[in-house]
């Protein structure tokens, strides 16, 4: 179990590389300061996340692994392209917890079970919200105008944890 964990601080410490790239990536771009600031929050997020697993790990008398971390991704064709990409690593991410809670059923291990309902709850709210602003950007288009309000409101679809 603490191998799996292990791996899994791994996967959280590359989600919020990963939304830190695509941050960069809308940051340079005219006119998407929504954009920017909404995957500069979901990268702290993402590091949060990495925390509470290293943190559990150590209080249940184990070692977190701090990982080194692959390049991730830093050029998108467009907005609509980094947004697939984030769905994209949120489902991954939610296949990686349904097989965590799996092996913590498996092995009995019921305190890891229970900590790992957060994240599945967590899970739930980020692939909602990746997959509503992907609709958003599916009806938009090539519209600038429909772009420039996605950018306004995007803040507004960031889940609340
Ligand atoms: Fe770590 O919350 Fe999604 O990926």
């Amino acid at each position: 179990m603490q191998k799996a964990l292990n791996d899994q601080v791994l996967m959280e410490a590359e989600s919020s590389q990963a939304y830190l790239a695509m941050a960069v990536w809308a940051d340079v771009q005219p006119g998407l300061e929504g954009i920017t600031k909404f995957f500069y929050q979901q990268s702290d997020e993402e590091r949060g996340h990495m925390l509470k697993l290293v943190q559990f790990i150590n209080e249940r008398g184990g070692k977190a692994d701090i990982p080194a971390l692959p390049k991730p991704m830093k050029n998108f064709k467009t907005v609509k392209n980094m947004f697939d990409q984030f769905l994209k690593h949120e489902l991954k991410v939610s296949s990686s917890i349904n097989s965590l809670v799996s092996l913590s059923l498996s092995e009995k291990d019921y305190a890891t079970h229970n900590f790992l309902q957060w994240y599945v709850n967590e899970q739930m709210e980020e692939e909602s919200v990746a997959r509503t602003l992907n609709d958003k950007l599916e009806l938009i288009g090539d519209d600038k105008s429909g772009l420039y309000l996605f950018d306004r409101d995007i803040l507004n679809y960031r889940s609340k944890s």
